[in-house]
């Protein structure tokens, strides 16, 4: 059985160049805390979406709170197309009857997580005329035809 002083002499010598190595180990120039990086609010962004004739291109667009939409007739020919959300939200009525004509509707926090399906009121029955508006990744994905 080991000498209980010997024992303790050793457990101190090795504590010791534990401490030692761990003052050296850093190896640092001395930075203390790094500081954490908050992760940027994206800024908002203008996205456009085209009145191509009787489509809306593109046809589903996702965007983030606080990003405006804006629908432009680009299109021919300008016969009172409309933006028209199925649940409400927006509306245009049938303001597109100019070449370059625009709607605009931002959306905001409140709006995370819908999906707004829209359509035409002039073109919806002939030519489905729809298109849909994800807000945020965790909205759903819009039904068949949006
Ligand atoms: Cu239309």
């Amino acid at each position: 059985m080991a000498h209980p002083i010997a024992a303790t002499r050793l457990l101190l010598a090795v504590s010791a160049l534990s401490l030692a190595t761990l003052a050296c180990g850093g190896g640092g120039g001395g930075y203390g805390h790094m500081s954490t990086p908050t992760s940027p609010t994206p800024s908002p962004s203008a996205l456009v979406v085209e009145i191509r004739d009787f489509e809306f291109v593109p046809k589903s667009i996702t965007v983030n709170a606080g990003d405006t939409v804006t629908w432009r007739l680009t299109g021919s020919p300008a016969i009172g197309h409309s933006v028209t959300s199925t649940g409400g939200g927006f509306d245009s009525g049938k303001s597109f009857n100019t070449a370059g004509a625009t709607f605009t509707h931002t959306f905001t926090s409140a709006d995370v997580g819908k999906t707004f399906q829209y359509y035409c009121v002039t073109h919806q029955a002939c030519c489905l005329m729809q298109g849909s508006v994800r807000v945020g990744d965790t909205a759903p994905p819009p039904p068949p035809g949006y």
